[in-house]
Formats: structure tokens, sequence, C-alpha cells
């Protein structure tokens, strides 16, 4: 059976674009593969976080995949950090990693600019992340459009490390949503909704009330036009919210634009809005089934030994072939 791994990090809210570009496909893969799926907690200290809310944030988001679809007893759900192979396998594969290919990299550009501190950590991130995928020997690693680079430079190192080293690592391949891959900003088209953005309105968080969600809809920004028509460059706030409403719906792009065809905004964000509450609803409900029961803790401990167990031949391995004193 082939392996999938991916990971979200617990540095706030879950958003809508987090469910439509990663989660909402880990669920639909666990059928059909041996899945990996982690809370990256590691990662998400690569920016100051609050002690107190990286715990309930990390919670929220184990607990969020679960409600999400994800059988904790079919597929491992676990915490990063509880896999101490992670950071081991990382620092290793940071040596492997040049300076210029971490420079290259958009995300950490777009996080450190204008910043006065940077810590190397985020410097440093993308090769963590490739231990991340390399250590399970993923196949394949559902990510939005934004993690398409970090995933490019996975494959380069997998590669770097079994020419200089021998065949250790599987080189995997990206898994892209062909619509969604890319949710914006509600306020800000040209922007990617994030739950970093200090401005709630910017983005649909998975927790959200379903009045906070039809209040933040019938506020995203728009045009002075009224066609509901897909056109990312020349109208590119339309055709976000027609982005989100086809995954929301299971609809085309095209269905979506003849249904509301002659139409105007008004209706159609009034539907968008109860076609996003319909998708969230029922996973707020299991979200906090599954928080009230008390058995998270006891899935991510389950989690964790299977993927320590997946883990540690491969870290071995790896150690070995480096020339690392191994007993
Ligand atoms: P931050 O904004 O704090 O950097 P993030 O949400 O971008 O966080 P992650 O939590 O690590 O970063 O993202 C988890 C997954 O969600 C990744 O696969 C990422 O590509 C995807 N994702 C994040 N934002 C969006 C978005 N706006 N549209 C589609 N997919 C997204
Ligand atoms: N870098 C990713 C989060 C991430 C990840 C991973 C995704 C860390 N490790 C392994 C897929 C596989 C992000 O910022 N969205």
């Amino acid at each position: 059976m082939k392996r999938v791994l991916s990971g979200i990090q617990p540095s706030g809210q879950l958003t809508l674009g987090n469910y439509i570009g990663a989660l909402r496909n880990f669920g639909k893969l666990q059928h059909t593969h041996e899945c990996f799926f982690m809370v990256v907690d590691l990662h998400a200290v690569t920016v100051p976080q609050e002690p107190a809310a990286l715990k309930e944030q990390s919670e929220a988001v184990a607990a969020l995949f679960i409600a999400s679809g994800i059988d904790p007893a079919k597929s491992n759900v676990f915490m990063q950090s509880h896999v101490t192979a992670h950071a081991e396998l990382g620092w290793l594969l940071t040596t492997l990693t040049y300076m210029g290919e971490l420079e290259r990299m958009t995300q950490f550009k777009d996080k450190s600019s204008g910043k006065e501190s940077v810590g190397a950590g985020l410097f440093t991130y993308p090769s963590l992340m490739a231990a991340d995928i390399l250590l399970y020997n993923a196949d394949l690693v559902p990510v939005g459009d934004d993690q398409k680079q970090h995933l490019e430079l996975t494959r380069d190192l997998a590669h770097r490390f079994n020419t200089r080293y021998g065949q250790t690592f599987t080189i995997p391949e990206p898994y892209i949503p062909q619509v969604g891959a890319r949710i914006m900003s509600l306020d800000d088209a040209s922007k990617k909704m994030s739950k970093s953005n200090p401005n709630a309105g910017s983005y649909i968080a998975m927790l959200d009330e379903p009045d906070v969600i039809r209040k933040k809809i019938s506020r995203a920004v728009t045009d002075s036009g009224r066609e509901v028509k897909f056109d990312p460059q020349g109208k590119p706030e339309v055709s976000n919210l027609i982005s989100i409403y086809a995954q929301c719906a299971d609809m085309t792009v095209q269905e979506v634009e003849a249904m509301y065809e002659g139409q105007g905004y008004g209706p159609f964000k009034k539907d968008l809005a109860e076609r996003v509450v319909a998708v969230l609803e029922p996973i707020q409900q299991r979200y906090r089934d599954i928080r009230g029961s008390g058995e998270l803790h006891s899935f991510l401990r389950q989690g964790a030994e299977r993927a320590a167990a997946a883990a540690q031949p491969v870290l071995r391995q790896v150690k070995e072939k480096m020339g690392f004193l191994v007993f």
C-alpha cells in the first residue's frame, strides 16, 4: 500500500483554506493508502508561540483532524514532537541543504520580511519538513499550493542523499487539489487565507460559529460588477468565492457560474454562506464530542507509537549510511 503523509501547524485556528487545500483530502486518501497525519508543533515554534496557546491549538488541530474524517484507528495521527526521529533526521538533512536553496524559499521570504529579528529555525524549516516526509518514505504528500516549493526541495534532498550514500529514500509526489489549492483572504484576494493573519475577518476559521461565518462572507470583498464569473485575473475576489463554493458544494466552477447567471452577488453570497456552514457545522459537532470524550490523548499516544516504529529503522539506516557509529 502506498504511503501518504502530511502535517499542519498548530500556529492558530485552522481555516477553511487549510480544510479545502489539505485536510479535506486527508480523510479521502486514508481509504486507499497507509496514512501519517501529524500536528507539526516543531514547525510552529519557528515563530514565537505563547506556551498555553500552543498547547491548546495542538489539541484543537489534532481533534479537528479526527472531526474532519480521519479515523485514528486506520490512520496514524500524532504530534511531531512525540516522535524524536523528526528532530534528528531534520538536523542530518540540514547539513545536506545549501544556504542558497533555503534563501530561495518564498515562505521564508514572506514570513521574515520586515521583521527585526528572525529565528534561524524559520530559515532551516524546509529541511525539517523534508525529514518529516522522508522518514516514512511517503509516496504522496497532500498539501496546498504554497507548499509546492518545499516539496521540490524535499525531492532534491532525497535525490542528493540517494546519490551520495546509496538508494535510501522514496522520492515523494505532491498531491495538490485542482480547485481550492490556494484559497485567498476574504479582505484581500492577493494574499492567501492564513490563520496567522491578525485580522479575523480575513479568514473563516473551521470553528467559527455559523452566524460569524455568515457575517464574514457577507462582508467579503467583491468588485463593482455583478457577474458571478470565474476570472482569477480580472475578478480575483469573486473567483475566490466561486472556488470556495465549488469545493463546499462538490460542484465544478462552471456549474456554479451557470447557477448564478444574471443573479448578482447578493443571492450568491447568501447561498455560499449556507454551503460553508453545511460543511463546517457537522465537523464542529464532532469536534466538540472528541474534545469532550477525553480520548484524544490516547489516540495521539497510539499514533506516536506506531509512527515511531515506522521511523526508527529509517533513521538507523540513514545514520549507518552516513558513517555514524550505530550499535
Ligand atoms: P500560517 O498561515 O500560519 O503559515 P498555514 O495555514 O499556511 O499557516 P499550515 O498550517 O502548515 O500553514 O498549512 C497546512 C496545510 O494547509 C498546508 O498543506 C497548506 O498548503 C494548506 N493551506 C494553508 N493555507 C491555505 C489556503 N489559503 N488555501 C489552500 N490551502 C492552504
Ligand atoms: N510546511 C507545511 C507544514 C508541514 C508539512 C510537513 C506538510 C510540515 N511538515 C510535512 C506536509 C508534509 C506548511 O507550512 N503548511
